[in-house]
């Protein structure tokens, strides 16, 4: 079973993942992302679905032509684990 993180650890990773931000009333973190067109909005949201097919951890995610906005928490562990920090992590590299 997947382990939330302790309050140490979330403080620590919300440190390391600029741009993240965490959500009110829940256990989650959150990221906007803007692009130019809705094709590379959706270039972006496929890379991204690939990834986390790969690594059975799925985004929550909604897209209004060129933004993308990202909602990552473990359903399993009813909150915020590692699994999502590796895939903020993983998500942050595409863009960067
Ligand atoms: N995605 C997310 N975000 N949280 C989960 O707990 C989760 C998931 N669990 N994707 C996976 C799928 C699980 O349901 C399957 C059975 O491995």
């Amino acid at each position: 079973m997947i382990e939330k993180l302790t309050a140490a650890e979330r403080t620590a990773a919300l440190q390391e993942l600029a741009g993240w931000q965490p959500v009110d009333g829940r256990d989650a973190i959150q990221r906007s992302f803007k692009f130019k067109t809705f094709n590379e909005a959706w270039g972006f949201m496929n890379r991204v679905a690939l990834m986390a097919e790969k690594a059975d951890h799925h985004p929550e995610w909604f897209n209004v032509y060129n933004r993308v906005d990202i909602l990552l928490t473990t359903h399993d562990c009813n909150g915020l684990s590692q699994r999502d920090v590796k895939l903020a992590k993983g998500i942050d590299k595409l863009v960067s």
